[in-house]
C-alpha cells in the first residue's frame, strides 16, 4: 500500500527577530526544544506560506523562523516505510520530530524528506501524536547559498513555501524511475517517426528481512482513452535490505502513437507495478508521459522534425498575496494566459518552480526551460568550490525531480555570471561536464548569458543565448541588433572559440511599464514605451532565419529587494512583466500575443 497524507493547514509560527537563536545546531538543540515550544508566544499560520506575509513587521524579514504543528501517526507506519517530505522550504530547514532532530536542508526551491519510522509515536491514539518543528533560515551572508550569496532580482522570502506531506510506502518498492523514448524519423520531413523506443529504468528498494522474489511490469497506455499500447513483465529477486534496478526496452508500433508538442500535447501513461511471488501486486506508480524530440540542426530547432521557434517568455513565482507560495490554481492559471499570448516555451526564471507547474506544462504544451540559481556569480564567486558543489547539488535535486517530464526542453546552469572571465569558463565547464554526466544527454544544456561575444563559455552551450537590454538601462533599441548581428557572424565565421553555429535566442529583453501609466510621448515606464520596445524587438527578430526564439523579460511584474539600486526599481518591484502582479494585462500582452501569432502563422507555411 501506497498513500500521501497532506500536513498543509493551520500551523504556528515564532519569528526570531530578536536573533535569539543565532548558533542552532540540529541534535544539541534538542534540550531546547521543549521550552521553546512553551515559553515563546506562536501566532497561528497557514502553511504553505511566505513568513513576509504573515505580518507586516515581517515584509522583510530575513532572518529565522520556528514552525511547529502536530500530526496522527499514519495507518500502517509500523510495517511501511513512513517519510516527511517537503516540497520547498527557502533556504535552511532544520527538522525535530518529537523531540529528535531529523536532519537539515539547504536550497531553497527543491524538495527533500526524512524517514521518519522510528521516530513517530506509535502508542498515542489522537491527531496529536507527534509534534514537529522546523526551523526556516532564510538570512544572508552564507558564501555558498544559492542565489543568497548577494542581492539579486527577486525577493529572498523566508517561509515553508511549497506542500508538507507524509509519504507512506511499502517495504518493497518503487523507488525511482527514468523514462526515454528516443524517437527516429525517415530522411526527409516525415512527420512520422520510423522507431520509437521506449526505454525505462526502474530502481527498487526492498527494506524487509526477507528476500523479494517476484515481477516488475511496465504498461504503457493512451493517457486519454486508456488503450493499452504495450506491456511487459520481467522477473526479479531483490535481496533483503538491498536495491535492485530493472531495464526495460521495448520497440513501439509507430503509427500507433501520437506525438507531443505545444500545440498537441499528446499524453500517454506509464504504469509500473512491483507483484510477488504470489501474484499480488506491492507497489504501483504511474507517470504521464509524452512522445517529442527536440533538437538543433545547424541554426534552427526541430521538433518532431519540424522547424520550431521559441516563442517564450520567462516568470518568477511571486503574487502579492502569496509571495513565492503560490497555489497551483494560479499557476495553472498563468499558463492559461501564457497560452492565451500564443506562447509556447518559457523560462523558470531562475530557480526550480513548483513541481505542478511542469505538470501543466505537459497538459497544456508548452516547453519549459530550468535553471539552478547560479546568477549573476562573480568571478571570486565561482572560484569558490562550495559554490560549484551547492550548484551541483542544486542541479541534482532537480534533476531527481523533473527528469520524467516531457515539457522539458533544456537544463539552464546558470544566468548572467561571469562567463567573460577564466574563472567564469572553469566553473562552466566543471557544470555542464556534471549535467551532461547526470542527465546522460537527453535534454539541452545552456547558461543564459548577457556577454554577447565576450562570453568564453558559449562553446559549451547547445543553443546560443543572449539577455539585452538595449533601449532601457542604456543605448538605443535599434543598437540591440547590432549585438546579436555580431555574435551571428562570429558563429558563422570558423575562427573563433564560441563553437559552431546554433541557433541564437534572445533570452531576455524588456522594458518597465508601470501598469495604468499610458502617455502620449510614449515616456519610459509607461505601458506605451514597454510595447513599443518590445514590438521593436520581436519584430525584428522575426526577420532573422537564425533567430530560433525570443522569451521576454518577463509575464509578471515581480518583488524585489533593490531599494538602493541606481537604475531603479520603482515600488521595489521588477516591472516588466506584460501582465502585472495580480495578472491584469497591460499593453505589452497584446502586443506579444499578436505578434507570436504572426510568427508562427509564417512558421506554419
Ligand atoms: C537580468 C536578470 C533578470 C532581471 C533583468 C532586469 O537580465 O537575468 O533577473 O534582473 O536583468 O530586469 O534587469
Amino acid at each position: 500500500m501506497r498513500y500521501e497524507i497532506d500536513l498543509d493547514g493551520i500551523w504556528a509560527y515564532f519569528a526570531d527577530t530578536r536573533d535569539e537563536f543565532k548558533d542552532v545546531k540540529g541534535s544539541a538543540f534538542e534540550a531546547q526544544l521543549g521550552d521553546l515550544v512553551a515559553s515563546k508566544a506562536w501566532k497561528k499560520c497557514i502553511v504553505p506560506s511566505v513568513t513576509n506575509l504573515h505580518d507586516k513587521v515581517l515584509f522583510r524579514f530575513f532572518g529565522k523562523v520556528f514552525y511547529k504543528t502536530a500530526f496522527k501517526t499514519p495507518v500502517g507506519s509500523r510495517d511501511h516505510i513512513v517519510s516527511l517530505k517537503f516540497g520547498g522550504v527557502n533556504y535552511k530547514a532544520m527538522v525535530w520530530l518529537n523531540g529528535k532532530f531529523l536532519g537539515q536542508h539547504e536550497n531553497g526551491y527543491t524538495e527533500f524528506s526524512f524517514d521518519i519510522g522510528e521516530f513517530l509515536n506509535h502508542d498515542v491514539v489522537g491527531p496529536e501524536d507527534n509534534s514537529l518543528v522546523v526551523l526556516v533560515d532564510n538570512s544572508w551572508g552564507h558564501k555558498d547559498w544559492l542565489p543568497w550569496t548577494h542581492k539579486v532580482d527577486w525577493f529572498n522570502y523566508n517561509g515553508i513555501h511549497r506542500r508538507v506531506r507524509l509519504v507512506v510506502k511499502p517495504l518493497v518498492r518503487i523507488s525511482d524511475y527514468e523514462i526515454r523514448t528516443p524517437l527516429e524519423f525517415p530522411p526527409g520531413d516525415a512527420i512520422k517517426p520510423s522507431n520509437i523506443t521506449l526505454l525505462a529504468r526502474v530502481e527498487l528498494e526492498n527494506h524487509s528481512l526477507a528476500g523479494f522474489p517476484g515481477s516488475v511490469q511496465v504498461e504503457l497506455q493512451d493517457a486519454a482513452t486508456g488503450r493499452v499500447v504495450v506491456s511487459t513483465i520481467e522477473m526479479i529477486m531483490i535481496p533483503a535490505g538491498n536495491k535492485a534496478e530493472q531495464n526495460f526496452e521495448l520497440a513501439l508500433d509507430p503509427s500507433s502513437i501520437a506525438l507531443w508538442s505545444p500545440d498537441s500535447p499528446a499524453l500517454y501513461r506509464v504504469t509500473f507495478r512491483l507483484v510477488d511471488g504470489s501474484g499480488q501486486k506491492v507497489d504501483e506508480r504511474s507517470w504521464k508521459w509524452g512522445f517529442k524530440k527536440l533538437e538543433t540542426r545547424g541554426e534552427h530547432f526541430y521538433l518532431n522534425n519540424k522547424r520550431f521557434t521559441m516563442l517564450g517568455t520567462n516568470r518568477h513565482e511571486d503574487h502579492p498575496d502569496f509571495g513565492l507560495a503560490l497555489p497551483d490554481a494560479l499557476r495553472y492559471q498563468d499558463l492559461v494566459k501564457m497560452k492565451d499570448a500564443n506562447i509556447n516555451c518559457f523560462r523558470g526564471s531562475h530557480y526550480p518552480v513548483g513541481k505542478a507547474v511542469l505538470d501543466y506544462c505537459d497538459e497544456l504544451g508548452f516547453l519549459f526551460i530550468e535553471e539552478i540559481p547560479a546568477y549573476s556569480l562573480d568571478a571570486g564567486m565561482m572560484a569558490d568550490p562550495a559554490i560549484l558543489a551547492t550548484a551541483k547539488r542544486y542541479f541534482d535535486e532537480m534533476h531527481d525531480r523533473d527528469k520524467n517530464h516531457v515539457c522539458l526542453a533544456a537544463w539552464s546552469v546558470s544566468n548572467e555570471c561571469h562567463t567573460e572571465t577564466k574563472e567564469g569558463l572553469a566553473f562552466h565547464e566543471a557544470l555542464y561536464k556534471h549535467v551532461r554526466e547526470v542527465d546522460g544527454g537527453e535534454h539541452m544544456v545552456v547558461h543564459v548569458s548577457n556577454k554577447g561575444v565576450m562570453d568564453r563559455c558559449h562553446a559549451l552551450s547547445d543553443f546560443v543565448t543572449l539577455n539585452t537590454y538595449r533601449g532601457w538601462y542604456s543605448g538605443e533599441m535599434a543598437d540591440f541588433m547590432q549585438e546579436v548581428n555580431l555574435l551571428h557572424e562570429i558563429l558563422l565565421d570558423g575562427d573563433h572559440e564560441l563553437g559552431p553555429p546554433r541557433p541564437i535566442v534572445l533570452t531576455e529583453f524588456g522594458a518597465e511599464g508601470l501598469r495604468g501609466y499610458r502617455s502620449w510621448q510614449s515616456s519610459k515606464w509607461s505601458e506605451d514605451y514597454q510595447a513599443e520596445f518590445l514590438q521593436y524587438y520581436i519584430a525584428e527578430c522575426m526577420k532573422h532565419d537564425f533567430i530560433g526564439g525570443t522569451w521576454t523579460w518577463m509575464f509578471s511584474d515581480t518583488r524585489v529587494d533593490l531599494p538602493d539600486r541606481p537604475d531603479g526599481r520603482a515600488r521595489s518591484y521588477n516591472n516588466k512583466g506584460m501582465v502585472d502582479e495580480f495578472r491584469s494585462p497591460k499593453l505589452a500582452y497584446s502586443v506579444i500575443r499578436d505578434l507570436y501569432a504572426r510568427w508562427k502563422e509564417r512558421e506554419g507555411k
